[in-house]
């Protein structure tokens, strides 16, 4: 169930906080890919405190939403997100990246509570996303399963091979939301591996699609998400949401340098700074 009661003031404050848990984890881990957890950030604290219908203290509860974080990179933004949402005490997060920590890089679900899905290797989200949803069709369950891709992810073929299997089978229980941040890891999706027309790609495979021009401003991104749980079609809905890369921190964004980096004390402080003005 959406939690109505929580505003979008509420979320804004929790996406801070949650700004702030990405850079103090960072650089506990002395180094992450800090740019794409930036850019995500807002979808990530939306689905957790308003739209996901999950409970942490009942991780595997079978009838909750499913999220699949298929750009896995991003872990340093989604299991701080997790540690918000009250999966785990903000102190675990102090061994992010060490030896032995159940805090990698990369999520893995068998060692972070809440998580769903392991990733990490690009291009595999989307499918594992569409497996669920017909494991719920077939079991006659109603939960949602949401799938975050970045853009640079959709280079992989095998995106368009969930895409195309999505609208065959009729789910419109699965939710795609790219992170439209228009980098990639070696620079800007457009020179790299060009996607636009982009929802026109995913209309053309058949998608309820919407289109967000601001994916880092709350309101918009509660809307979008209002809308996709409100779907009344048979068709699988991507939410086409184009952020910022590193948004929040003055030195960061839209700079594909700081896609993977290491933040010093002094550049902690100015990010702390940056963030409390948003
Ligand atoms: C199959 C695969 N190839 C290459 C990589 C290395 N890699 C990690 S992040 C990244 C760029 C991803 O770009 P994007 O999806 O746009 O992520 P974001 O900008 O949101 O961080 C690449 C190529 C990988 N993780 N998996």
């Amino acid at each position: 169930m959406v939690k109505k009661d929580v505003t979008v003031d509420k979320l804004k404050e929790l996406a801070k906080q949650l700004r702030k848990d990405i850079i103090q984890t960072t650089v506990w881990a002395g180094s992450g890919h800090v740019g794409g957890a930036m850019s995500a950030a807002d979808y990530l604290v939306a689905l957790y405190f308003k739209y996901l219908n999950i409970n942490p203290k009942d991780c595997n509860k079978p009838d909750r939403d499913r999220f699949i974080l298929s750009k896995g990179h991003s872990a340093v933004g989604y299991i701080p997100c997790l540690s918000l949402r009250g999966y785990f005490e903000k102190d675990k997060l102090k061994t992010f990246n060490h030896f032995m920590s159940p805090f990698g890089m990369h999520p893995d679900s068998l060692k972070v509570p809440g998580c769903d899905c392991s990733t990490g290797s690009l291009g595999h989200g989307l499918s594992i996303g569409v497996g669920l949803c017909l494991g719920a069709k077939l079991q006659k369950q109603t939960y949602k399963t949401v799938v975050m891709l970045g853009d640079g992810e959709c280079c992989e073929g095998s995106v368009y091979e969930a895409m195309m299997a999505a609208k065959h089978y009729k789910l419109d229980n699965l939710i795609a939301i790219v992170d439209r941040n228009g980098l990639m890891i070696d620079g800007r999706t457009e020179d790299v591996m060009s996607l636009e027309p982009f929802a026109d790609k995913w209309r053309a495979f058949g998608w309820n699609v919407i289109e967000v021009s601001d994916g880092n401003d709350m309101q918009q991104v509660c809307d979008s998400l209002d809308q996709a749980w409100n779907n009344d079609t048979s068709l699988p809905t991507a939410i086409i949401a184009k952020t910022v890369k590193g948004k929040g921190v003055s030195y960061m964004e839209d700079d594909v340098k700081w896609h993977y980096g290491a933040i010093d004390s002094e550049k902690a402080e100015i990010a702390y700074a940056d963030i409390e003005k948003l």
